[in-house]
């Protein structure tokens, strides 16, 4: 008779996964997934993400099945046309920003966020390489302030770090015990960085950034599982992505899933049919025009919108 055991996927790619197990002393596994595809797997980019637990047979190394996912952070890929997973089972996913290099993009975190909303996972803002602020001039500097704090308005939590001079850290890490959180962002955002500072162990590759583009050169290629018990929390490091496509809501599920549209979304004269593009009585265009929505989240709503629809006929 086979003895199946219980663990946890720490990365994989093709059909190649690292599994530990789970209750016991920690044991690493080499695994398969039996007959390549998993039930409620088809037409995925990738059928297992880091955190996912998975009945599997040690002795022959092949993965049997997929125990319950309590959540999971994924993003539509757009050039394998297939929904991506990134990780599962987290407690909370971790927005990485940068003052600079690469470049502030707000509305890339309003992409980010909307994701971990929709997944229902708790989402904080980190912005790393606060050490970088002070050569950016005031005005510019005020603005990426003005933008966090809007965030923090919307009550998403953001903390101002620096993996490179260690601003930060600790207060970060206090958010972090007894979590397992998967880092998300751009390619040189510091994702790799800082979780080689809060568990030294890791010793994962950073990268430069690429001095012509000020934006990183794509160091991580897969979601990895660190964890270390003496710290008390887990993280998930991902590639850096360039453009975070939402996967899972309807186009007419972001008015309510983005913190400063929901107030508003259904009171429109049109009700919940309202695009809030240009329908009088719109109640969302008022909150632009009165300045409770960002022209910033409002243009990611569009865009998102857009987006959504695309997918939507495409399926
Ligand atoms: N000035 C400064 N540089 C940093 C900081 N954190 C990371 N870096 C640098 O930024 C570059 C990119 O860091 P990585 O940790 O590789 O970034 P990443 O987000 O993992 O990038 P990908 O793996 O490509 O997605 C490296 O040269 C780091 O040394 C920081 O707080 N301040
Ligand atoms: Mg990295
Ligand atoms: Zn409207």
């Amino acid at each position: 008779m086979m003895t199946t055991a219980a663990g946890c996927v720490i990365s994989g790619s093709c059909n190649v996964f690292t599994v530990k197990t789970e209750g016991g002393p920690p044991l690493i596994h080499e695994c398969r997934i039996k007959g390549k595809v998993l039930k409620d797997a088809l037409g995925l980019y990738n059928p297992l993400a880091p955190g996912d637990l998975v009945e599997f047979d040690p002795a022959s190394g092949l993965i049997l099945s997929l125990l319950e996912r309590r959540n999971v952070f994924a993003r539509f890929n757009t050039k394998a046309a297939s929904p991506q997973l990134l990780a599962a089972n987290v407690d909370a996913v971790l927005c990485l920003a940068t003052p600079a290099s690469p470049p502030f993009r707000p509305r890339f975190l309003d992409r980010l966020l909307l994701q971990a909303d929709a997944a229902e996972i708790p989402a904080l803002i980190v912005c790393n390489k606060t050490d970088l602020f002070p050569a950016l001039g005031v005005d510019k500097r005020r603005a990426i302030e003005r933008r966090l704090e809007d965030f923090e308005r919307l009550a998403y939590p953001v903390l101002r770090v620096s993996a490179k001079t260690g601003e930060g850290i600790k207060i970060l890490e206090a958010k972090l015990k007894g979590v397992r959180a998967v880092l998300v962002g751009q390619s040189g955002s510091g994702k790799t960085s800082l979780i080689n500072t809060l568990l030294p162990a890791a010793g994962q590759k950073t990268g430069e950034l690429n001095k012509k583009y000020d934006r990183g050169n794509h160091t991580t290629v897969m979601s990895v599982l660190f964890d270390d018990e003496a710290a008390g929390f887990s993280l998930i490091d991902t590639p850096g992505i360039r453009c975070l496509v939402p996967m899972g809501p309807a186009p007419g599920d972001i008015q309510t899933l983005m913190r400063d549209f929901a107030p508003f979304a259904g009171k429109c004269a049109f009700g919940l049919s309202c695009t809030h593009r240009a329908e009088p009585g719109c109640k969302v265009q008022a909150a632009l025009a009165a300045g409770k929505i960002h022209e910033d989240r409002f243009e990611s709503y569009l865009r998102i919108t857009e987006e959504l629809a695309k997918q939507v006929t495409r399926n």
